[in-house]
């Protein structure tokens, strides 16, 4: 790996931005994943290498850090920042077909269901790993999960529950995306959710965290 590429791996595990952010204190004042993005696309390195490289590389360290309690959401949040910084740069070689992702990830939290953070954590883990995602964002209804499914042929389903209470509104919308297509993959997760009630719905599996999530996905692309 280039020098450019350690260096902007780096900043994004440990979450620092750009050269303006205070964040984390010991790289005050150094380029952060912004700029360096900038200039490894301009020496030429491609935004497959940066994200394959990089970014993919850097957020899977932050996942296991986060996985076994070493940091918490507020440096997960940055790194996440950071990741966006970089994905600014590379967005417009996906839109344009000259970079590939490894596949679509339609994620929302389930009817009834306001509890977005941990949602967008692992939908922001995901996306550094490479995936290309569709957040439908919070209370989204089984039909709204069934016209993504249709509009994203072979995308993969992330449905998130916070409340005991919309832990059913998880299996009515399971059930009725495997009404409409057995073979479609659902992950579900969210702090009530167990890999006995992710069996007990039909849905593919269950994550207690964004590592997790990323892991299983791994094992689908
Ligand atoms: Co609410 N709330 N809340 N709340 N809230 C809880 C969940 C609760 C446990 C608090 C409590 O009573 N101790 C409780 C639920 C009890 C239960 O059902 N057993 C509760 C309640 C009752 C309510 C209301 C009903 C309160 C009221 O109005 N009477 C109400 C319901 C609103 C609604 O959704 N309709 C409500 C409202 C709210 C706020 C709006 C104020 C706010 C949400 C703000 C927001 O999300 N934008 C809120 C908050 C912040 C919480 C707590 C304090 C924190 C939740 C959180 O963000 N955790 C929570 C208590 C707690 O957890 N300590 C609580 C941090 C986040 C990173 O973790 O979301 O678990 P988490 O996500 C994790 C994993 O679960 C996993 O990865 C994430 C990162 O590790 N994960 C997935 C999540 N989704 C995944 C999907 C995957 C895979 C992994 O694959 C697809």
């Amino acid at each position: 790996m280039t020098e450019l590429l350690e260096k902007l791996s780096v900043c994004v595990e440990f979450g620092k931005i750009d050269i303006k952010s205070p964040y984390p204190p010991a790289m005050k004042d150094q380029e952060g994943a912004f700029e360096l993005t900038k200039s490894a696309l301009e020496s030429g390195i491609s935004p497959g290498e940066i994200l394959e490289e990089a970014l993919i590389p850097a957020m899977s360290r932050v996942g296991q850090k986060f996985s076994r309690n070493e940091i918490f959401v507020p440096q997960m949040l940055m790194s996440a920042k950071a990741m966006s910084s970089s994905m600014m740069h590379l967005k417009p070689y996906y839109l344009n077909g000259q970079a590939k992702r490894r596949g679509v990830f339609i994620i929302g939290t389930v009817t009834g269901d306001l509890h977005d953070i941990g949602k967008n954590l692992v939908a922001m883990m995901i996306e550094g790993a490479g995936w290309e995602i569709i957040d439908l964002g919070v209370d989204v209804s089984a039909d709204k999960f069934m016209q993504a499914a249709d509009k994203y042929p072979g995308a993969v389903i992330g449905l998130s529950a916070l409340l005991t209470t919309t832990m059913e509104n998880m299996r009515k919308t399971v059930s009725s995306l495997r009404g409409k297509n057995p073979s479609q993959k659902i992950l579900v997760g969210g702090a009530p959710v167990t890999a006995e009630f992710c069996a007990k719905i039909g849905a593919d599996f269950y994550s207690p965290d964004p590592q997790g999530a990323v892991e299983y996905l791994k094992t689908l692309a």
